[in-house]
């Protein structure tokens, strides 16, 4: 059969609805359609807006056709999300991922039918995990929905949305087609730095100076996700017998696996969503009485009696005993492993502990020999760590060493004496700094 005598083509050639449509979209139009699907906020971002450059060849490789993102808002219901009674929590971060997905699908559904290439880029997991350690969200909602004008980044770095606070979830939609109107971004963050994220978070994921310990979050927060399945798993097939497992692993954190893995994974906190009062829906009752709203949502976070998750010697080993007396510190393992030198450095601001840290003030040469050579700078100034490719400015001290041996430096059992004496790693200027360096991260490796 010739392709012009098949049924869908002739279907289609009949069809009156030949998928025409009229661009640029206009945006009253397309907010109605989004809001009708469930969106709570919705904000309209030009592909070639600045803000999300760098984001644009990730997004290009998902729809090519891509000319605008649509950011969606979904609102999560607050006293859910405070409860010192975390599944109650749980679910409702869990439904309203769903929820938020469902919208987005349903916008595409709409769009398609109306002939404009659309996908939902999915608020949360399923990731491209397979590339783990790897960057594995193939798009980064907080930045649009803040180009967007969705809200603003609080101290906390998540998105408080100026009505809403930050009891919201986020979603993206790219579109083949321009829109009438970009949304512009808020000019005032919502945020009003009163630090009750800081107080509530049991590992001080966020530091009272705006920084962020993505390892202390990660080690916590996400214990029954990536990471801490690994960990479980490593646990289970290291045993030697029931006994030495039940040792090891609590009934209480096997059970609470398989809740996780039957259901949906549990978060072991995100308590810093929880006391955030920002938002003109939430605010009030924190105007009225700061102190009374601190006892009412912090404190019984503060005082709930659990395991908390931490890397050998980290901050969050340190503090959790003298600020959280009920709770209890287990040591688990830094599995974000890095495949090469770049993700190696990478990876060590991911796991910079700025309390460790203390007063040290130094900027480190590195130089790297062998297979992957590689210069850098590494400095560690006011609790916190910046590494740039190249050296700049004056060292005090210079690292060489081949990329083996700088990448077990912070392994556990590593001997500083015996890499100088092969050779392995050299030292200009007291050796006191590298070892000044090194307690700035948590042990890696293998658990006892
Ligand atoms: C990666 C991620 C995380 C990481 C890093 C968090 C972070 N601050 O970025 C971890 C696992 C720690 C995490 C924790 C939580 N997350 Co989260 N997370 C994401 C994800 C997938 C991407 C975030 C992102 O854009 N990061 C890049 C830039 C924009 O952020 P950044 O702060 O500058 O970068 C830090 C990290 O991302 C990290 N990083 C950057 N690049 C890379 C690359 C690699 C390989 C690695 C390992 C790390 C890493 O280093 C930076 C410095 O700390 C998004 C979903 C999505 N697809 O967008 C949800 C998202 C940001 N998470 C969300 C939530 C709710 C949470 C939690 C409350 C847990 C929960 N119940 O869901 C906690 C809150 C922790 C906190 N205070 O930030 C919501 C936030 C909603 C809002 N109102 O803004 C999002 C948007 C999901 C959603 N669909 O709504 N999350
Ligand atoms: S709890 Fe306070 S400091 Fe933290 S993000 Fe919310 S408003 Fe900002």
């Amino acid at each position: 059969m010739r392709l012009d005598d098949h049924p869908t083509v002739l279907k289609v050639r009949a069809s009156a609805t030949s998928q025409e449509r009229e661009e640029p979209l206009n945006t009253t139009w397309l907010k109605e359609l989004c809001k009708k699907a469930g969106a709570d906020d919705v904000g309209f971002v030009s592909i070639e807006r600045p803000e999300i450059a760098d984001q644009k060849a990730d997004i290009l490789s998902i729809l090519p056709e891509t000319k605008t993102l649509i950011s969606i808002v979904s609102r999560m219901n607050r006293d859910a999300v405070r409860t010192a009674t975390r599944s109650i929590a749980n679910h409702e971060f869990h439904e309203t991922y769903t929820s938020v997905n469902e919208t987005a699908r349903h916008i595409v559904k709409e769009l398609e039918a109306i002939g404009i290439p659309a996908v939902n880029a999915v608020a949360a997991f399923p990731m491209e995990v397979q590339d783990f350690p790897g960057k594995s969200w193939p798009v980064s909602h907080k930045p649009i929905a803040e180009a967007a004008g969705m809200g603003k980044i609080g101290f906390h770095r998540n998105v408080i949305h100026p009505k809403f606070g930050n009891f919201i979830l986020l979603d993206t939609i790219l579109i083949g087609a321009a829109v009438t109107d970009d949304t512009k971004p808020l000019d005032y963050n919502p945020c009003v730095e009163c630090k009750l994220c800081v107080a509530a978070c049991p590992v001080e994921a966020i530091g009272p100076d705006g920084s962020f310990n993505f390892s202390a979050c990660y080690s916590h927060n996400y214990r029954e996700f990536l990471g801490g399945f690994l960990d479980w798993t490593e646990q289970v097939a290291d045993a030697k017998d029931k006994h030495d497992y039940r040792e090891k692993v609590s009934d209480g954190e096997v059970v609470s696996m398989w809740q996780s893995l039957s259901f949906k994974p549990s978060y072991k906190a995100a308590y810093c969503i929880s006391v955030c009062p920002a938002g003109e829906d939430v605010i009030s009752p924190y105007l009225e009485d700061r102190v009374g709203f601190a006892e009412r949502h912090v404190k019984p976070l503060q005082q709930t009696a659990e395991t908390i998750y931490v890397l050998p010697n980290s901050d969050a080993e340190t503090l959790v005993p003298s600020r959280f007396p009920a709770k209890t510190v287990k040591q688990v393992r830094w599995n974000v492993g890095a495949k090469d030198i770049f993700s190696y450095l990478f990876n060590i601001t991911l796991t910079f502990q700025r309390r460790k840290a203390g007063d040290l003030n130094a900027t480190y040469h590195l130089r790297l020999t062998g297979d992957m050579p590689l210069e850098a700078t590494i400095t560690i100034a006011q609790r916190r760590i910046e590494i740039e490719f190249g050296l700049t400015g004056d060292p005090d001290l210079v690292i060489e060493a081949t990329s083996e041996a700088w990448m077990g430096a912070f392994e556990q059992g590593f001997e500083l004496e015996s890499a100088l004496k092969t050779g392995d790693i050299k030292l200009e200027g007291p050796f006191d700094l590298f070892h000044r360096l090194a307690d700035c991260f948590p042990t890696y490796g293998d658990i006892n």
